[in-house]
């Protein structure tokens, strides 16, 4: 099918072109009876064969062991790293025509539609466990195009903890829960981490990102996507430049805070994934702009770090980010194992015109993906599984193994061959095929690392220069919280003592909080910083964004009705929350149906709150349940609106003072002015300047 056909049927049908794909696939099961694996039917599932009512279960029963056998075998192993994650459907389109950089067919019309399937994921904790961890997330984008299957495997941080890829089992296995005990669960806030970060330089630049809110992101939607590793763009007369990914949300780029990620991770372990399952289920998909570093081989070697080493983020501001195309992810999977549990990506999954450099980091994922992918997928076959077939057809000689899904015909499975013409041939000139960038090399073979990788300081600091007040602030707690929990001092002396080489106020003030020795004569490295980095210079729209309108009987119903269609209007959301589930009924006896109580729901899953005027003020005010509810979304920055007879709510906030950023008040009822400044306070989203 051409690509065109793709992009006429997409718009035709308004869902993912991937669905004519995996179609296929798709069973439902919403009528017929009840079947053995071998289609045979079944009456009755409830009891199993037996000799007499209360007799012994017989051995004959194979339609009991067929179902408890397969029952038996249905946990397959879980993703060594990144094992809890969650995936969306979606499609990218190029924005112009890059065949000048590539001969990448998909990135060369802004016509055709590219379906694609992206997973979302944390790195340490197990399958099971919590979203709102302090974690790197994972951000896996394959891309099934005319010419095969392009992956970029990529994480929500532009650098990674090492530089060689030999090292990443240490990493792993000091991240991981301990050993002996098998904890913590998905935290780096432990001894063996921290006695890898300190003995492990090289690590400091992610591990200021891990330190970060970047490590707490609100949502999948707002977080921004790295390729890390340097890749290269060849074109079709065979000439490269290099290239580090991005993804860019539409949204901006967001996060939690830290008190509001620990108490999310208790009261919803699936805060992330309900998160972007119910928005695009609500008809809001998640959006991202593509973006490329493009840097000619004749500046490898202009810059002061090396392109190659992957604890190394590029500057926006030496190379700028061009975005070049934007993904939407639009269609929620329709079974989680599947599709999101059996997905496998591969960093070497490239087409034509994308092709590897030689970071050292990156030649070795190139290797492991697939290897994983064997055991955990159970045999070289899982290409096969619907979820990660190519759209081309698979040609080749390749047979057998584990759980082969196709039926292939012939005599002949090698080549080169005569008794079956040669077919299937060698991709031939005009065919689309790969062929690598023909780079020299020359070099001794040793077992060293580069000088040019070893400043391991100076970045670390442009980070910190980059940051604004609220996001230092976060890092140093984020240092005091994970160094706090690890019981061993000389690595509390040692991680101070590293951070003394960053910058001397970070330094002094993380051994403040753990009572360590600030280190003497310390220097920032670097003047410099970079606007790009903080997450104060992002975007920030309501859309989305969700409020709980808090209400009990005898509230305003006009200035009820004010605020839900200004939200409604500006793409925001609400929940209606009281004491009990059902109808309210406002001063002018009208109702409305209160969707969650106070049990079920809590501060950390709203953007901000609202509290309407009226009589109901009274039984809010000696509420315990509405006071604790305020006191969060209070001390977590969050917009607080109270109007008419609500602004007596102000006491319950901090008595005595009323001026508070982001709390927005209006004695008067006033709701035109007031909806404006209400729906600005939750487009700010959080109001650091607030001192708690
Ligand atoms: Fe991975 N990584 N990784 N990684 N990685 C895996 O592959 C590995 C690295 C990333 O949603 C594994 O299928 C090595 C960097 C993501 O299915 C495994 C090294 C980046 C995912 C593996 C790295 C990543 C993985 C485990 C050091 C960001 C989840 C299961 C050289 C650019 C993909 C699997 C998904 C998963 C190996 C470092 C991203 C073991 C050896 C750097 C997003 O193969």
């Amino acid at each position: 099918m051409e690509i065109a056909e793709w992009g006429v049927s997409m718009k035709q049908q308004s869902k993912n072109p991937k669905d004519l794909d995996l179609d296929a696939a798709r069973v439902s099961h919403d009528s017929g009876y009840l079947t053995t694996n071998q289609g045979v039917g079944i009456s009755n599932t409830d009891d199993a064969l037996k000799a007499g009512k209360r007799g012994p279960t017989l051995m004959e029963d194979f339609i009991f062991r067929e179902k408890v056998t397969h029952f038996d075998h249905e946990r397959i192993p879980e993703r060594i790293v990144h094992a809890r994650g969650s995936g969306a459907h979606g499609y990218f389109q190029v924005y112009k025509n890059l065949t000048h950089l590539t001969k990448a067919h998909f990135l060369s019309d802004p016509k055709l539609v590219t379906p694609v399937f992206v997973r979302f994921s944390t790195v340490a904790g197990f399958r099971g466990s919590a979203d709102t961890v302090r974690d790197v997330r994972g951000f896996a984008v394959k891309f099934y195009t005319q010419e095969g299957n392009y992956d970029i495997v990529g994480n929500n941080m532009p650098v990674f903890f090492i530089q060689d890829a030999i090292k990443f089992p240490d990493l792993i296995h000091a991240l991981k829960p301990e050993p002996n005990n098998e904890m913590p669960q998905a935290a780096s806030a432990h001894d063996t981490f921290w006695d890898f970060v300190v003995n492990t330089p090289e690590t400091m630049h992610n591990v200021m990102w891990l330190m970060s809110p970047r490590a707490v992101p609100k949502s999948y939607r707002m977080m921004e996507g790295f390729g890390i590793n340097t890749f290269r763009l060849v074109n079709a007369k065979g000439e490269f430049k290099f290239v580090k990914f991005h993804w860019k949300p539409i949204l901006g780029v967001h996060s939690l805070v830290w008190d509001e990620a620990q108490k999310a991770a208790g009261k919803d372990p699936d805060f992330n994934r309900r998160d972007l399952w119910e928005n695009i289920e609500n008809g809001n998909p998640a959006e991202f702009e593509l973006g490329i570093q493009v840097l000619a081989p004749e500046d490898e070697f202009k810059f002061d770090f090396d392109i190659l080493d992957c604890t190394k983020l590029w500057p926006e501001e030496l190379i700028p980010v061009q975005k070049i195309g934007k993904m939407t992810l639009n269609q929620n999977p329709d079974n989680f194992f599947a599709e999101t549990e059996q997905v496998a990506f591969c960093p070497a999954n490239v087409v034509p015109g994308i092709d590897f450099t030689n970071d050292p980091m990156l030649q070795g994922r190139l290797f492991s993906y697939l290897d994983t992918q064997i055991s955990r997928l159970g045999g070289p076959n899982f290409q096969q599984l619907p979820i990660n077939r190519p759209l081309p057809k698979v040609n080749n000689n390749q047979r057998d193994g584990m759980h082969r899904m196709t039926i292939d015909k012939g005599q002949t499975s090698y080549y080169p061959n005569s008794l079956n013409m040669g077919e299937p041939h060698a991709a031939r000139a005009g065919e689309s095929h790969f062929e690598h960038y023909q780079e020299k090399v020359d070099g001794h073979i040793v077992r060293e690392r580069s000088e040019s990788f070893r400043d391991h300081y100076t970045q670390p600091a442009l980070f910190w220069n980059s940051m604004s007040d609220w996001e230092r602030k976060h890092i140093i707690d984020a240092f005091r919280f994970e160094l706090g929990k690890c019981k061993n001092k000389n690595t509390h002396q040692k991680l101070v003592d590293m951070l003394g080489n960053v910058d001397p106020e970070l330094a002094q003030k993380v051994a403040e909080g753990l009572g360590a020795t600030p280190p003497a004569n310390t220097a920032n490295p670097t003047t410099v910083s970079s606007a790009a980095l903080s997450m104060a210079n992002t975007a920030n729209s309501p859309k989305t964004r969700k409020v709980a309108i808090l209400i009990g009987n005898g509230f305003d119903k006009a200035q009820f009705d004010a605020i839900t269609s200004a939200l409604t209007a500006a793409g925001a959301c609400f929940d209606v929350v009281s004491c009990k589930l059902g109808p309210a009924t406002a001063q002018d006896n009208s109702t409305v149906e209160c969707t969650q109580t106070y049990t079920t729901t809590a501060a950390v899953f709203y953007d901000a709150v609202y509290i309407p005027g009226g009589s109901h003020i009274e039984s809010l005010k000696g509420s315990a349940d509405v006071q604790s509810f305020l006191g969060d979304t209070f001390n977590h920055y969050k917009t607080i609106g109270l109007s008419g007879e609500a602004t007596a709510m102000l006491t319950l906030l901090r008595p005595g003072q009323n001026a508070e950023p982001g709390v927005i008040c209006d004695l008067t009822g006033n709701m035109k002015s007031y909806t404006a400044a209400f729906l600005e306070g939750l487009t700010q989203g959080r109001h650091f300047q607030r001192k708690l």
